[in-house]
C-alpha cells in the first residue's frame, strides 16, 4: 500500500501512493439516477448516468479488495430546509422543487429515499458518507478535516454528475492541494456534449486540476 504505482493517464501518467489516495463517490444518489428523482424532474434522461454504474461497481469493488480508503457524498438538506439556499430552493421554476414530495420521498433532503446511495454502490459500514449541501464536496462540509486525519492527499473522484458535482470537487480539491484523477467511465452527464467537455477541462493545459483516466488502468494498475 505504501509503494508507488502508476496510473496511466491524460495528460500523462499520475504516481500514486496507494495507502494516501482515496476513492471518493461523488453524488450516487437515487435522486439523480433513478426514474422519479430530482434529475429526471429537471427534465433530464436518466438512463445517460445509469452508465456510469457498472464501472464504478468494478472500480469500488477492486478498491475494498485492495484494502484502500473509500469516501462518499450526497447532496441535500435538512428536513427543516435551514441550509437550502432561497435561490437555490427555486431554481429550476419547476412544480416541484427541493423540499416537496415527490415519489421517493422529499426531494434531496437527508433521510428520505430519494436522497440515498444507489443500493448497487451503497456505502460499507465505516466508509465516511459526507453530506453536503452545495456542488462541492469541500463547501460547508468536515471533508478535508477527515482526509487529513486519514493522511489522503490524492483522491480519485467519480460520480454525478461530471460538469456540476464532480467538476466543482475536483477544482476545490485541486485549490486545497490535492491530487485528483477522474476515471472517465466512472462519471457521467446528462448532457453528452458536458460529458466530453467536463473531461476535457480538467486535463487541458498540463492538467490544471488534474487527471483523466479510465477504470482499467486504476484496476490493472492495482494489480
Ligand atoms: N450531484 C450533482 O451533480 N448535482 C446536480 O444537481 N447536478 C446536475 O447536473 N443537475
Amino acid at each position: 500500500k505504501n509503494a508507488v504505482i502508476s496510473i496511466e493517464a491524460e495528460p500523462y501518467s499520475l504516481e500514486i501512493t496507494p495507502s494516501k489516495c482515496a476513492l471518493l463517490i461523488i453524488d450516487m444518489q437515487r435522486d439523480f439516477l433513478e426514474p422519479g428523482g430530482f434529475g429526471e424532474m429537471l427534465g433530464n434522461d436518466v438512463s445517460q448516468l445509469r452508465q456510469s454504474i457498472e464501472p464504478n461497481q468494478k472500480l469500488l469493488v477492486a478498491w475494498r479488495e485492495a484494502g484502500l480508503q473509500v469516501l462518499h457524498t450526497r447532496e441535500g438538506h435538512r428536513p427543516d430546509l435551514a441550509d437550502l439556499p432561497p435561490a437555490k430552493k427555486v431554481r429550476g421554476h419547476g412544480a416541484k422543487t427541493i423540499g416537496d414530495t415527490g415519489p421517493m420521498g422529499r426531494i434531496l433532503i437527508r433521510g428520505e429515499e430519494g436522497h440515498d446511495i444507489i443500493p448497487e454502490l451503497y456505502p460499507l459500514p465505516g466508509e465516511p458518507v459526507i453530506d453536503k449541501p452545495g456542488k462541492g464536496a469541500f463547501f460547508a462540509t468536515d471533508l478535508h478535516a477527515i482526509l487529513q486525519n486519514l493522511g489522503i492527499t490524492q483522491l480519485i473522484v467519480t460520480g454525478v454528475t461530471t460538469e456540476v458535482c464532480v467538476n466543482t470537487t475536483v477544482r476545490e480539491a485541486n485549490d486545497r492541494g490535492y491530487e485528483c484523477l477522474v476515471p472517465e467511465d466512472c462519471v457521467a452527464s446528462y448532457f453528452p456534449v458536458f460529458q466530453e467537455m467536463g473531461l476535457k477541462m480538467i486535463k487541458a493545459q498540463g492538467g490544471i486540476f488534474g487527471w483523466v483516466s479510465h477504470s482499467s488502468k486504476i484496476i490493472s494498475a492495482l494489480g
